[in-house]
């Protein structure tokens, strides 16, 4: 395949590791970035160093309440006029993107990679989600523009597809390929879970079960914590998006720095459903994160139960080794489900595809 020139919206830690990651692969060429404060556009090609170590443990880069309303409500940051207006960069101030050399202030993040996106084969959308229609919104956009070009996401939550799935003719007529959930958990795991249940006839179940430590890396993935904690019982969306970093702080000391979860809603049910796979109801997903600790406390694994055509009853398991980290296990698989977006857009495929959809490229 040709030389891939793609976008990430947001530099969050799935954002910035992407970049990062796209540098150890061929065919990646990234031209455009985007926080809620700013955007760096190159169409030669960013210089990615750079814009990590500006951006590194930046405030922009992962919004500090935890949502990207700023960006979701109107696709404009909440630019401060006061400390960097019309794009003047004043240092001491600066914060994610503006902080690069190849940066700028903006006020519209999104309506200005969008502006060039006629150069952009792929764009991540490495935005929280945490407004459940924040991600078909951005989608919708890049539609109206006539966008003619592929977009992934890293989404998590079942109830979103449904509403990818109502602006699918817009997408199409666009000319655009969107990718969803391509992630570890909806993405690498969901598409491993399609490749295991090819032994059977019917499948019984599926169980996703991962682990994760996150302790260097806790700072740059605030966001998913959040998002994970939504997941725990008593707690939901609403009530995760309007915690304090002190509250997160305290639930987290009051689980000792390990998180249980079960029954997850992750779309990696209704991707397997959509597959034609199983039904969504036997899809279970859960895990364990614990973020005082690099090492994974769970072996993640994939077990797919089915019955064969001879009528044996097995289980399939895929598993991941301990020493892969979140970090290569989301991120690889994103850029694999981009370039396989970018073939399928090559070749006239428009529309919303899941992971168990397509085989990601490498
Ligand atoms: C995700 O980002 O896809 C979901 C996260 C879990 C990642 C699983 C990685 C497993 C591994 O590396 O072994 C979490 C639910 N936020």
């Amino acid at each position: 395949m040709d030389d891939v020139r793609f976008a990430v919206l947001g530099t969050g830690g799935i954002g910035r590791r992407t970049l990062d990651v796209s540098q150890h692969k061929d065919g990646l060429t990234p031209v455009a970035a985007c926080d809620r404060n700013g955007v760096a556009v190159d169409h030669g090609g960013l210089d990615v160093p750079e814009l990590l170590e500006a951006t590194e443990g930046n405030i922009a880069s992962e919004p500090r309440d935890g949502s990207d309303d700023d960006i979701a409500t109107d696709g404009g940051a909440k630019a401060d006029a006061g400390t960097a207006a019309d794009g003047v960069k004043q240092h001491g101030e600066e914060a994610g993107i503006v902080a690069s050399e190849q940066g700028r202030q903006t006020a519209t993040p999104i309506d200005d990679i969008i502006a060039e996106s006629d150069a952009i084969d792929a764009v991540l959308v490495a935005l929280p989600n945490l407004e459940h229609d924040f991600i078909p919104r951005v989608a919708e956009r890049f539609a109206e523009a006539e966008y003619e070009g592929v977009l992934v996401d890293v989404l998590k939550r079942s109830r979103v597809i449904g509403m990818l799935d109502d602006r699918e003719d817009l997408l199409r007529e666009s000319g655009i390929t969107f990718v969803c959930g391509a992630g570890a958990t909806p993405g690498f795991l969901t598409g491993a879970a399609a490749l295991a249940a090819q032994s059977f006839v019917e499948v019984e179940e599926v169980e996703i079960w991962w682990g994760v430590g996150l302790k260097s890396g806790y700072e740059d993935n605030r966001g998913t914590v959040r998002e994970d904690i939504a997941h725990l019982d008593g707690y939901d969306i609403e009530t995760a998006r309007e915690m304090s970093e002190a509250e997160i702080e305290d639930l987290i000391e009051d689980h000792d720095g390990v998180l249980e979860f079960h029954d997850m809603e992750h779309a990696d049910d209704v991707l397997l459903e959509r597959a034609g796979i199983c039904d969504a109801e036997d899809v279970h997903v859960g895990g364990v994160l614990d973020v005082r600790s690099d090492e994974k406390p769970t072996t993640t694994t994939v077990s797919v139960t089915g019955t064969t055509f001879d009528g044996e009853t097995g289980t399939n398991t895929f598993e991941l080794d301990d020493a892969t980290s979140m970090e290569a296990n989301v991120n690889g698989p994103a850029l694999g489900y981009l370039k396989a977006g970018v073939r399928n857009n090559r070749a006239g495929h428009y529309g919303v595809f899941g992971p168990a959809d397509l085989m990601p490229g490498f």
